[in-house]
């Protein structure tokens, strides 16, 4: 753990290859398979980010769905979220706790990026600004159907981010030169710090790309966040 600390710590971001085994996926497929498929229960909380639900609303290319433990609290009880805070905890200190989750799958064929931009810029200005997020590959994941990259932590400056259409994903531009992908099997995580650039392609190939996130960030913080209304359900915009 003392190199993977070392490396989120120097660059924003880090991988670790197995969080949890194979047949530990399997259970949480069930939940997530029946989030995904359930519009209804899921309506509120869910849009697409490729922010084109006015223009087909029957085909979601990006499809996000927040909180999904407040629509199905017994995933909470996956090992998942153990593990992903216990490796917070050691990344970035005691106080950690889960601030959201949410789901994120790109479907078959649909090709669209999740363009750059820093998950800081959707947050409120914290006196705390300690933050990790963990992304979980429930697919094998490599660039062809949207694994994630990074761009090495440079200070903790906000770029200016816009919405895509439709209240779509916000992005920046940047200059992504250096960036790195990083491929993950089934039950693979990586770690980004909330000011680490990070995006992904488009997924062109036969099959979904379905992965699982957590935001953790200090327990008085998320106090603060909810004593202003900010639980992670509302509109996406730049806050930062
Ligand atoms: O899954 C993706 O394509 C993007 C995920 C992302 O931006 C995030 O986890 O902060």
């Amino acid at each position: 753990m003392d190199i993977i600390k070392n490396e989120f710590l120097t660059n924003g971001y880090t991988k670790i290859d197995q969080l949890f085994d194979s047949t530990e996926v399997e259970s949480l497929l069930v939940i997530y398979t029946s989030l995904l498929n359930d519009k209804k229960r899921t309506a509120h909380l869910r849009s697409d980010l490729a922010g084109l639900q006015n223009t087909d609303k029957t085909i979601e290319r990006i499809t996000q769905v927040m909180r999904p433990s407040l629509v199905e609290p017994k995933i909470l009880n996956h090992i998942a979220y153990k593990k992903a805070l216990d490796c917070a905890k050691k990344l970035l200190g005691d106080d950690m706790e889960l601030d959201f989750d949410m789901l994120i799958n790109k479907a078959p064929y649909t090709n669209t990026p999740t363009p750059w931009h820093q998950d800081a810029a959707y947050w409120i200005n914290l006196p705390d600004k300690r933050a990790v997020s963990c992304w979980i590959a429930l697919d094998n994941v490599y660039e062809n159907n949207g694994c994630m990259w990074f761009l090495p932590v440079k200070d903790q400056q906000i770029l200016e981010h816009t919405n895509l259409p439709n209240e779509g994903a916000l992005y920046c531009d940047a200059d992504t030169t250096n960036a790195m992908p990083v491929p993950l099997s089934i039950g693979g995580c990586t770690f980004h710090d909330g000011f680490t650039l990070h995006y992904s392609r488009g997924n062109t190939t036969n099959s979904q790309r379905r992965a699982l996130i957590f935001n953790f960030r200090p327990k008085e913080m998320i106090k603060l966040e909810r004593n202003q209304g900010i639980d992670h359900t509302g509109v996406r915009k730049q806050r930062s």
